[in-house]
């Protein structure tokens, strides 16, 4: 595990980054572009917070969070991989894959164009948990908007099947307040209506415990949040499904660590390879999972 003096030996702190530690020692690496910053902790490279110049944070965080290995961290943008939700086959093995509790190294941190770009890896798998002989880079750029991109490549002889999700907890102003459009006429599964297939009418409002995967996934979503006066833009590359959560309130205490109605002030709108998106890779092959998130006032 590379701590944050390791990191701070391995690449000088900068005007464009530097280092800190969470509460529980967790190291955190800090992406700064002008007037634009995000975190990211190197356990489960995951991203905590995105804030533009002249916006309120676009990544929103739970404030009982947990920053304990072995656990995942509620908020920002946790990478589900090799598969998304519960495991096909195996009730042991976690949620949405393991690579979220795992420390990933930082292999790069440099500047390209007017955006600050780091890059993690993760090449060693616990055997116990997954065989085949895949490595997983995660490359997080930062400027006027947030690029997130999620390639695995093969390097077996074997072909491999992966489901995937960028899970991208969005801060809003008000679950009751928002609206999302750009999955309209889309299908989906409904997983809080015993998974039945449904077809979006209009743009999804919430008013309960809402858990979609939608398919045919083509084009931006927008989250349009008049009580913070701006629009949340996410569009995927190697993707075309995406999933919508809402845990509202009853699930919000099962999962015990969403904060006191945290669930008001939060969305996920995850760009994914879920279900029949699960991506196929040859021997030798790559796939890049891409979300680009921008505001627009
Ligand atoms: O992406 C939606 C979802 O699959 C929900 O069903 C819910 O389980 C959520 O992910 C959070 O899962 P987690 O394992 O992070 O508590």
């Amino acid at each position: 595990m590379q701590s944050a003096d390791n990191l701070r030996q391995l690449f000088p702190e900068s005007p464009h980054w530097h280092f800190s530690e969470s509460r529980t020692g967790f190291p955190l690496l800090h992406l700064i572009d002008g007037n634009t910053q995000a975190t990211v902790s190197v356990y489960g490279a995951q991203l905590l917070s995105y804030c533009p110049a002249a916006q309120e944070d676009v990544l929103w965080l739970s404030d009982d969070a947990r920053f304990q290995q072995g656990k995942s961290i509620r908020g920002g943008i946790p990478l589900c991989w090799p598969w998304f939700g519960p495991h096909p086959n195996d009730s042991d093995k976690p949620a949405h894959g393991f690579v979220r509790n795992r420390y990933w190294q930082l292999t790069a941190l440099t500047r390209v164009g007017d955006a600050s770009l780091a890059r993690f890896r993760l090449s060693e798998f616990d055997q116990t948990l997954y065989q085949p002989k895949l490595s997983l880079e995660l490359e997080i750029s930062v400027g006027d908007s947030l690029k997130v991109q999620l390639t695995t490549t093969n390097n077996s002889q074997e072909s491999a099947t992966v489901s995937s999700a960028l899970h991208s907890y969005f801060a809003i102003s008000d679950i009751g307040d928002i609206q999302i459009t750009g999955l309209e006429d889309k299908p989906f599964r409904d997983a809080v209506n015993n998974n039945s297939t449904c077809l979006q009418r209009g743009p999804i409002r919430f008013s309960g415990e809402l858990d979609r995967v939608y398919q045919n996934v083509d084009a931006e979503i927008c989250i349009h949040d008049p009580g913070l006066e701006r629009v949340i833009s996410i569009s995927g590359t190697g993707s075309q499904s995406a999933v919508v959560w809402n845990p509202w309130v009853e699930k919000s205490l099962r999962l015990g660590d969403m904060g006191k109605d945290g669930y008001r002030n939060m969305v996920c709108v995850e760009t994914a390879n879920a279900d029949q998106d699960a991506r196929t890779l040859k021997p030798g092959a790559t796939h890049h999972l891409v979300a680009c998130i921008q505001v627009k006032p």
